[in-house]
C-alpha cells in the first residue's frame, strides 16, 4: 500500500526541495522522518526509489505552518533529508529553499496577498529568528517570472529580497562563538562566524590549496577532505554545537583573495560534499567574518572600510564557483565589537511541480 502526501518540489535560489505544510505530515518525529525519507529516497547515493536529486542541494525539505509566534505569518522548519544515510537533520537553517516559504504560504493560503507586493513574515524555527521575504504579488496572485538573475541558476525570475533581522549568533549563542576571533586547530588558523550559519573560515593556502580549484578537485582530495573533516569534528563542541559527527554544521568555508573583483573568494565544503555556489546564510555568515579586522579572511577583503559606532552600509560581493553571491549589511563596530544590524539579499525562486508523493504506508505506521 502507497500512501499520497500533497507536497510542492520547489526551487528555491540555488536549492531544491520538497514543501509540505505541516499539518500533511505525521506529528510523530520518527515516523515524520521515515516519510522524508521514503519521499527522497534515502539512504541511497542515487535517490532511485525516491524524488531526490541525489546530492544535498537537492534532497532538502520545507516544512510550513501557521506562525506560534505573535511577530510572524509563517513557521518555516527546515530538513536536510541526509542522501546516503537514513538521517533527517534540523541542525541548521536553509536561506535558500527559504526564498520558496513566501510564495508557497501566500498560495496556500497561509497569507493574504497585500498589493504589488506581499511581505512575508517567516519564523525560521530552526535558529529561532526571523526573516521577512518581499514576495512579487501583482494582480492579486504570486508572479515567478522576471528580470531578477542569480549566480548559479539560468535564466532570471521575479526577485524575493530577503531580509535578516536577527541571526547572529541563532545557532551558536555568539557571533564568535568560541569567544575568539581567530583559534588555532590541528596547526591550523580558523575563525568559527555564526550569523545565520555556523561557518568557520579557513585559508586555503593553509591547506596546500590556491583556493580556485572545482568542487570535483576539492571532493577528489581525500586528504584535504579528511584534514577538513578533523578540523570541523575538533571545533564544532566549541562552538557550542556539541558532538556534529552526524550534523550538518558547521561549514568550513576556504578563503582566498578575489579573484574576479569581488570581496572574497570562498568554497564551502557544505560538510562533506563542496557547494556550487555558497549557501544564503552561509554567505552572510563569511561576509560577517570579512568585516570584522583580524578575523580569518577579512586580510583578502577589499573594498571594506572602517567601521564606526553610527554604522556603515556595505555590499560586499562574496565569489564562489559560480559566480558572486551579493550580501547587503548594515554593520556598526560598538565598544569594539561587531553589530550586525541588518543583512539583505537576492533570491530567486520558481515552482516546479505540485501534487503528491507517495510512500509506502508502513512508512508513516510505527517501524
Ligand atoms: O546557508 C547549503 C544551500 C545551503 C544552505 C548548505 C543555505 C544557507 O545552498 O542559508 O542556503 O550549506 O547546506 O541551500
Amino acid at each position: 500500500m502507497l500512501r499520497a502526501i500533497p507536497c510542492t518540489l520547489m526551487r528555491g535560489g540555488t536549492s531544491k526541495g520538497l514543501y509540505f505544510h505541516a499539518k500533511d505530515l505525521p506529528t510523530d518525529r520518527s515516523a515524520r522522518d521515515r516519510v522524508l525519507l521514503a519521499s527522497m529516497g534515502s539512504p541511497d547515493e542515487r535517490q532511485i526509489d525516491g524524488v531526490g536529486g541525489a546530492h544535498p542541494l537537492t534532497s532538502k525539505v520545507a516544512v510550513i505552518s501557521p506562525s506560534t509566534r505573535p511577530d510572524a505569518d509563517v513557521d518555516y522548519l527546515f530538513l536536510q533529508v541526509v542522501v546516503d544515510k537514513a538521517e533527517v537533520s534540523d541542525s541548521q537553517n536553509c536561506g535558500n529553499l527559504l526564498a520558496g516559504v513566501g510564495p508557497w504560504a501566500i498560495e496556500n493560503g497561509l497569507v493574504p496577498v497585500a498589493g504589488e507586493t506581499t511581505a512575508v513574515r517567516i519564523h525560521m524555527v530552526n535558529t529561532a529568528s526571523i526573516a521577512v521575504a518581499q514576495v512579487q504579488t501583482p494582480g492579486g496572485v504570486v508572479e515567478y517570472a522576471g528580470t531578477a538573475r542569480i549566480d548559479g541558476v539560468p535564466g532570471t525570475a521575479a526577485p524575493v529580497m530577503l531580509d535578516f533581522l536577527d541571526v547572529a549568533g541563532s545557532s551558536c549563542g555568539a557571533l564568535f562563538p568560541t569567544g575568539n576571533l581567530v583559534d588555532e586547530v590541528e596547526g591550523i588558523q580558523v575563525t568559527c562566524v555564526d550569523n545565520g550559519m555556523p561557518v568557520v573560515m579557513l585559508r586555503a593556502t593553509d591547506l596546500g590549496k590556491r583556493g580556485d580549484e572545482t568542487p570535483e578537485q576539492l571532493e577528489a582530495d581525500s586528504e584535504l577532505r579528511a584534514r577538513v573533516e578533523a578540523i570541523r569534528l575538533a571545533i564544532g563542541p566549541r562552538m557550542n554545537l556539541g558532538d556534529v559527527k552526524k550534523k550538518t554544521v558547521p561549514k568550513m568555508c576556504l578563503v582566498s583573495p578575489p579573484k574576479a573583483g569581488g570581496t572574497v573568494n570562498t568554497r564551502n565544503f557544505i560538510p562533506h560534499r563542496v557547494h556550487e555556489a555558497i549557501g544564503v546564510l552561509g554567505a552572510v555568515s563569511v561576509a560577517t567574518a570579512c568585516v570584522a579586522p583580524g578575523a580569518v579572511g577579512s586580510e583578502y577583503a577589499e573594498g571594506v572600510g572602517a567601521l564606526d559606532a553610527n554604522g556603515v552600509a556595505l555590499s560586499l560581493d562574496i565569489e564562489h564557483p559560480t559566480g558572486f553571491f551579493t550580501v547587503a549589511m548594515e554593520v556598526a563596530l560598538e565598544a569594539g565589537a561587531i553589530q550586525v544590524r541588518r543583512s539583505a539579499l537576492l533570491r530567486t525562486t520558481r515552482k516546479l511541480f505540485r501534487g503528491e508523493v507517495y510512500v509506502p504506508a508502513a512508512a508513516w505506521g510505527s517501524p
